[in-house]
C-alpha cells in the first residue's frame, strides 16, 4: 500500500476520534504502519497554539476570526514538517483527526471568513499536502452537542458558540463533500460504532489495494 493521508472530520461530538483509534486498529493489524494524529496542538508549538485556541476556562483570550484562523494555520504547517511529512515520506500512513475541511467548515461557515482567503491561506499552510481520503462524520448538530455536554467537562471557546453556529459548520461540510465527491465520504454518524467502523474498514480496505 502506498502512503495514504486519511483525515476525519465532523462537527462537535460527531465521534471522528472514535473512528479513527479503531481505523488506526484496523490498518495496524492488517499490517501497514500508521501514525494517527490531530489538529490543532500535535507539536510542541502546536501545544501552545492551542492552549490559546482551545483553553478550557471561564474567561477565554479574546481573538479576532483572523487571528483564529492564522493560529489553525500556523498549527499545520508545523505539524505538516514535524509529523505528517516525515511519516509520508517513510511509507506511513498518516491518519489525521481534522484538517483543512475543519478550518473552511469552522472559521469560513461558522465565523464567516471569506473561502477565498481561506483557500489562499489553505494553499500556503498545506506545503500542497491534501487528504487522499476523507471521512466526513455526519449528524445533527443536536445530537453532537447532547453528546460533548454528557462528558460534563468545561467547554472551550468554539463548543460554547450557539446552535446556529455549528449548524452553519455542518452544513459547510456537507457543501465541501459534494464539490468533492471522490475525496470525501459522507458517514451517517447516528448509528452504532460498531457499523460505523466496518463502514470504513470496507473503504480502507479498498484504499490499500491502490
Ligand atoms: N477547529 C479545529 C477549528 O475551528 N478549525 C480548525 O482548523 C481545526 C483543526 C478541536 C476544535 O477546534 C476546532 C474544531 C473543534 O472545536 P478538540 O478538542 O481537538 O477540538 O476535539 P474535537 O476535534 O472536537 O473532537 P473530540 O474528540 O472532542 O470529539 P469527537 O471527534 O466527536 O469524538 P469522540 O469520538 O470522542 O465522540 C464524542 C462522544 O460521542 C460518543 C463518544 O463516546 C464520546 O462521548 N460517541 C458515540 N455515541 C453514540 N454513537 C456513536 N456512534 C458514538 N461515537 C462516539
Amino acid at each position: 500500500m502506498t502512503a495514504h493521508f486519511i483525515t476525519f472530520e465532523g462537527i462537535e461530538g460527531c465521534g471522528k476520534t472514535t473512528q479513527a483509534k479503531r481505523a488506526e486498529e484496523y490498518l495496524k493489524s492488517l499490517g501497514y504502519p500508521v501514525l494517527r494524529t490531530y489538529e490543532p496542538g500535535a507539536t510542541r508549538v502546536g501545544e501552545y497554539i492551542r492552549r490559546i485556541l482551545l483553553e478550557k476556562n471561564d474567561n477565554p483570550i479574546p481573538l479576532h476570526p483572523i487571528s483564529e484562523l492564522l493560529l489553525f494555520s500556523a498549527d499545520r504547517t508545523q505539524h505538516l514538517c514535524e509529523l505528517i511529512l516525515p511519516a509520508l515520506e517513510q511509507g506511513i500512513t498518516v491518519i489525521c483527526d481534522r484538517y483543512i475541511d475543519s478550518t473552511t467548515a469552522y472559521q469560513g461557515g461558522g465565523r464567516g471568513i471569506d473561502l477565498e482567503l481561506i483557500h489562499q491561506i489553505h494553499k500556503t499552510a498545506t506545503l500542497g499536502i491534501y487528504p487522499t481520503r476523507t471521512y466526513l462524520f455526519d449528524l445533527p448538530v443536536e445530537i453532537g452537542l447532547q453528546r460533548i455536554s454528557k462528558r460534563g467537562n468545561t467547554l472551550d471557546r468554539l463548543e460554547t458558540e450557539n446552535i446556529e453556529f455549528h449548524q452553519r459548520i455542518r452544513d459547510c461540510f456537507l457543501r465541501i463533500a459534494y464539490n468533492n465527491p471522490q475525496r470525501v465520504m459522507i458517514i451517517d454518524a447516528n448509528q452504532s460504532e460498531d457499523a460505523i467502523a466496518l463502514i470504513i474498514q470496507n473503504d480502507l480496505r479498498e484504499l490499500c489495494q491502490k
